[in-house]
């Protein structure tokens, strides 16, 4: 809404300025006729007359602020997130969606409570603001499972064999093929000792979450006894 003040002139009553007193006409809705006439009834000298208002309009409404949602929930680390996009609609200057200034603190790597506000100015400097609450939650990332045993027992002088593992995750049950580790490299298997292999994702999944590490632990033991042997 806008509220009307009227200031007017007549060339009729010398006390003009008088005679406004008893007009009611603040407030006026918009618009208002610009030509009106009013009866200075109360006021002497005044008479009745016909007087010209100009209608002082004043913007006291700030635009209104919109989002497709106004609550989200966010898994923890997903790269796509992203705030809403706002819109801004002002009664008197329109769509001002383009100067929307927004503060977002939302840290998805730090599961919480977080506010979006945004915040926008109409001509007459008028603010109009929107909260969204943003909760980013813990994320369903892919889990890695290995098999075979851990620890695993390594008799010293045999190949090494990776039993490997799996990946699993809630949305895509094709990940298990990202699953690597570091067991060429993490030990030699003719030297006595413990050792531990990491198994990693090599490739986030579609959310862009990895999984934990895992370790499995091999020991490298010597339990066969040297023979002798008799050379006759
Ligand atoms: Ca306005």
């Amino acid at each position: 809404m806008r509220l009307g003040r009227a200031s007017a002139t007549s060339a009729h009553s010398p006390s003009f300025s008088q005679c406004l007193a008893s007009l009611p006409v603040d407030p006026v809705p918009a618009p208002t006729p610009l030509l009106a006439t009013a009866r200075c009834a109360k006021v002497s000298p005044c008479s009745p007359a016909r007087m010209t208002f100009t209608n002082d309009l004043v913007d006291v409404t700030p635009p209104v602020i919109s989002t497709a949602v106004t609550n989200m929930v966010v898994e923890e680390d997903d790269i796509n997130y992203i705030p809403p996009t706002a819109t801004a609609i002002d009664d008197i200057s329109g769509d001002v969606s383009a100067s929307i200034s927004t503060n977002d603190t939302v840290n998805i790597a730090i599961p919480g409570l977080y506010t979006v506000t945004y915040t926008v100015l109409d001509a007459a400097g008028n603010e109009g603001r929107l909260i969204v609450q943003v909760q980013v939650v813990v994320g369903n990332r892919p889990v890695i499972f290995i098999s075979g045993a851990n620890p695993l027992f390594l008799e010293a002088g045999t190949t090494f064999i990776d039993p490997g593992g799996n990946i699993t995750d809630t949305l895509q049950p094709d990940l298990s093929q990202h699953l690597q580790s570091n067991a060429a490299i993490a030990f030699g298997a003719d030297k006595l000792g413990t050792y531990e292999i990491t198994y990693t994702m090599a490739k986030p999944d579609r959310q862009g979450l990895t999984a934990a590490p895992v370790l499995r632990t091999v020991v490298v033991q010597d339990t066969i006894a040297p023979v002798s042997y008799v050379i006759t």
